[in-house]
């Protein structure tokens, strides 16, 4: 059995979901990817543990491909595969894989409310705000910020190609934001002229030194921001820190399909690409606000070996 059989039409429906972002965002692919790997083991026909095992790192190796660079979809399939630790019989590793990929999601949510709570100090004054994409995590501290602050406006870019900073500014209007939609080449002018006090941002992976990788995009609005002398906080649960990087894995950089871009049939003779996200230094970054408290770049290192210091690396 491979793992194409494995889980059935359901892992690869999960799977060309993320990769064609129907499911997206870096937290929300690990929690279906989560899901969606512990479902897999109810195909499994055999009656051992060791192949239930061959075959989910097969199926968690396929799923992981739909994107590349969110650790997220890696570190929620290392997750539920250590649920297999100490499992003697099939159905008992089906069990507790089950129960591991729904303590995955419970934790990631309830990572959201603390981050929340935590970014919302960081914006108690703060008249105007800015950020990019669509992010759970920043979109929860924006919520909660502007509940207690409510003279908070927030600025979100329109997020080209895939126009992500539509679905922040209908969520934060929906939960009673003051939320202005802007052009991504509108920022600079807007930071200025809005006397934007903050850069609110999710990421899809944090590397041991701090770099931040997230959407496209993200490293120019830093530097602008730094210029600007703007500060920079990115709203991150744990699971967006990089083990792999500890063992100084590059990061791989995401780049989707031209036609997200422009028809090539309107601009005939042109190379088009599509790099979705980019890699922005931590010298850039004020603070990574997550569930376990609010780092400073310095700190993210010994932070990440905490973290993952037991975890195992299945794929
Ligand atoms: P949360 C998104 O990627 C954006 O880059 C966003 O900042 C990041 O995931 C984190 O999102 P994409 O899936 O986990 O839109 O905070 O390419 O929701």
């Amino acid at each position: 059995m491979n793992s194409v059989t494995l889980g059935g039409s359901l892992l690869l429906s999960v799977k060309r979901d993320i990769e064609t972002m129907r499911t997206r965002g870096a937290a929300e692919i690990g929690k279906q990817a989560a899901l969606a790997l512990a479902h897999a083991a109810q195909a499994y026909h055999g009656d051992s543990v060791v192949g239930l095992q061959v075959d989910l790192i097969e199926a968690a190796r396929l799923l992981a491909s739909a994107r590349p660079t969110a650790v997220t979809l890696r570190n929620a399939l290392n997750h539920v595969l250590s649920a297999l630790d100490g499992a003697r019989t099939v159905s008992t590793a089906r069990a507790q894989l089950r129960r591991s990929a729904q303590a995955y999601v419970r934790d990631v949510e309830a990572a959201k409310g603390l981050i929340a709570a935590a970014g919302a100090k960081l914006l108690r004054t703060d008249r105007a705000v800015l950020t990019h994409c669509h992010s759970t995590l920043a979109q929860a501290v924006l919520v909660e910020a502007a509940r207690k602050n409510r003279r908070l406006r927030v600025f979100s870019t329109e997020t080209r190609p895939f126009r992500q900073g539509l679905i922040t500014s209908r969520n934060l209007a929906q939960a009673g934001v003051d939320v202005t939609l802007i052009l991504d080449s509108a920022a600079t002018y807007i930071l200025e002229t809005e006397k934007v006090s903050k850069i609110v941002l999710g990421a899809d992976t944090i590397t041991a030194d701090g770099t931040v990788y997230n959407k496209i995009g993200t490293r120019q609005l830093c530097i602008v921001a730094q210029h600007l002398k703007v500060p920079v906080l990115v709203c991150a649960e744990t699971q967006k820190f990089s083990p792999y990087s500890l063992r100084g894995e590059p990061v791989p950089i995401e780049e989707r399909n031209a036609r997200e871009v422009a028809d090539p049939e309107d601009v005939p003779g042109v190379r088009i690409r599509n790099p979705v996200f980019d890699a922005t230094p931590p010298r850039y970054v004020h603070r990574y606000v997550t569930e376990k408290g609010v780092l400073e770049s310095k700190r993210v290192r010994p932070f990440a070996e905490r973290l993952f210091r037991d975890v195992t690396l299945w794929i």
